[in-house]
């Protein structure tokens, strides 16, 4: 779709994805592999999403408002190096006030939501109908991102933008695939990313183990999920929440611990956890600018620019395609 003004076009990729993986087969998968895992894409179910807004406004958990206020900071510049005419291409799906932000900060200075374009993208990102890179509901669904999109074709420069840090869900061999694809498909344009940064590992582990318990929750809700949805019978009594902050590999790992010994059905399948094992559900990696910036150039990207808070919580980074 293009803009009728030229200013900005909401564009619609055309999806080349697989159907979305099944969660019930998934599960079943993630939980007779040694180590157990559940993908983290499996956090977003409804509850799991409106759990993960609540995160996004804990005291503990910078990364959000920390890379808003980057946002309205940093306007001026991303929209000079955005430019008065690009097609915006959303890489997110989830609800956010990101999403409202952005809109804002760009307009300011490039009149490149005058048109309303970029508020109908988020706004149908948030009905989870609308095209945006991630066919997937969640942008870590590793194979909807590995797998190849492909969008219509067009006469001007493509800007993707992927904010939140989801990057840091990836392993880094995996990022450098999903950068690689977006550049490929970004040619000509550029990539505004929001990239979580390392730091005092207290901060850290504190963000994922705040203390009114939403956190775990959220971890916990995929266990609900499976009670829901997979057939299964957790008692999520028996499970516990563990976070830590890994300073050798940069990042945060996530878990759910089984506190005995104990069966536990899923979709007919008897699946024992000894106490203490634990099932893995996330990685949340983080990077340093310089390091963030070679993993981008060795996916094709030139980063030509670098916001950051002052505390050096967080940063943007503006990357531009060969
Ligand atoms: C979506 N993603 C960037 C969040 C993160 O910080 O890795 C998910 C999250 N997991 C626990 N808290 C937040």
């Amino acid at each position: 779709m293009r803009a009728h003004s030229g200013i900005a076009a909401l564009v619609q990729p055309r999806e080349t994805a697989p159907r979305e993986e099944d969660f019930t087969d998934a599960l079943l998968t993630g939980l007779r592999a040694t180590p157990k895992n559940i993908p983290c894409k499996y956090f977003y179910d409804v509850e799991g999403s409106l759990l993960f807004e609540k995160i996004c406004m804990l005291p503990e958990y910078y990364p959000t408002r920390t890379e808003l206020r980057l946002l309205h900071a940093s306007a001026h510049g991303i929209a000079q190096f955005i430019g008065p005419d690009a097609e915006i291409v959303g890489i997110r799906r989830r609800r956010g006030r990101k999403d409202k932000t952005v809109a804002r900060c760009h307009g300011k200075s490039a009149r490149l939501f005058a048109d309303g374009y970029f508020r109908t993208l988020f706004a149908e990102h948030r009905g989870g109908t609308a095209g945006g890179l991630s066919g997937p509901r969640h942008p870590a669904d590793r194979r909807g991102f590995h797998a190849r999109f492909s969008l219509p074709p067009s006469s001007g420069r493509r800007v993707g933008f992927f904010p939140g840090s989801t990057i840091g869900n990836f392993a880094p061999g995996e990022a450098r695939a999903f950068l690689a694809n977006v550049a490929r498909m970004l040619k000509g344009g550029g990539l505004l990313i929001g990239v979580d940064l390392v730091k005092d590992p207290q901060i850290l582990h504190a963000a994922y183990n705040d203390k009114a318990g939403i956190t775990a929750a959220f971890n916990k809700n995929l266990l609900a999920r499976a009670n829901r949805e997979a057939g299964a019978n957790f008692n999520l009594a028996h499970f516990s929440h563990y976070a830590l902050y890994n300073p050798l590999l940069r990042r945060i790992e996530m878990y759910l611990i089984s506190a005995c010994d104990q069966r536990v059905t899923v979709c007919g399948r008897s699946i024992a956890f000894a106490e203490g094992e634990a099932i893995h559900t996330e990685y949340s990696h983080k990077y340093t600018v310089d390091g963030f910036k070679a993993l981008a150039a060795s996916a094709g990207f030139i980063p030509r620019q670098v916001w950051c808070d002052a505390d050096r919580l967080f940063s943007i980074h503006w990357l531009e395609t060969k």
